[in-house]
């Protein structure tokens, strides 16, 4: 499937920027069309292989509390909760959501995170994308499809807390000192259905991600408890 620009229903004035002190952060509500986000949601349910990874803490192995699936070129490596993930290869639909972010955004994505919350019981801890693989400032493009969850995010210094609400077909962008000073979470809730999440990131290097795999297994911890 491609999104030829000429059917998109975005228009520049549905981007707006969050204003967050030490943050640079900023959504479209409507990055996809409604047609795209349903296609889009409808096919990553039936073409991408999600497993559900396994957190280690404590000596123990704890299920997350959400599906997964690390979708990316050879050398993006990816270590989370002390597990060395090499990238499964690009779906036609991913490749071109990510050749349309790179373009637009000026990046150079090489891998996406792919999360499935099938209802309302997935989620997923407080934590932050700075992995040491991904470098410093990261830039992570965030795209959602299916309910609306919402996205919190709190300062490491607890000096100010937001959030937004992600609805269907939107993309959250995150870039300079957003993942150095602010943490983000999404929270359990009664009765949601379905929603698959993309975060596209940029591994630029496959160093040893120790030091954050062991903050991801404590923002699980949190998250998995009943
Ligand atoms: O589901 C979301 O909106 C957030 C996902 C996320 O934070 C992550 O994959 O690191
Ligand atoms: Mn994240």
């Amino acid at each position: 499937m491609s999104f030829p620009r000429d059917i998109r229903s975005t228009d520049a004035g549905s981007k707006s920027d969050i204003a967050l002190a030490n943050a640079q952060i900023s959504y479209w509500a409507n990055w996809l069309s409604r047609n795209e986000a349903d296609t889009a949601l409808a096919r990553l349910r039936r073409e991408v292989p999600f497993e559900q990874h396994v957190v280690r803490m404590f000596g123990r192995e704890l299920k997350a509390p959400r599906l997964s699936a690390w979708i990316g070129d050879p050398e993006a490596v990816y270590c989370y909760s002390r597990v060395r993930y090499t990238p499964m290869p690009w779906t036609p639909l991913l490749s071109d959501l990510r050749n349309r972010l790179n373009a637009e955004i000026g990046a150079a994505f090489n891998s996406v995170l792919v999360n499935y919350y099938r209802d309302g019981r997935d989620s997923m801890g407080w934590h932050s994308d700075d992995e040491p693989e991904l470098g410093p400032r990261p830039v992570i493009a965030s795209i959602s499809l299916g309910t609306t969850r919402r996205f919190k995010m709190k300062a490491r210094d607890g000096s100010a807390r937001a959030f937004v609400d992600l609805k269907h077909g939107s993309l959250l962008l995150m870039q300079g000192a957003t993942q150095q000073n602010y943490l983000h979470a999404i929270d359990k809730v009664r009765n949601a259905g379905e929603r698959i999440n993309l975060t596209f990131r940029r591994v630029v290097s496959s160093a040893s991600a120790s030091r954050v795999a062991a903050r991801r297994s404590n923002a699980d911890a949190d998250a998995a408890a009943p």
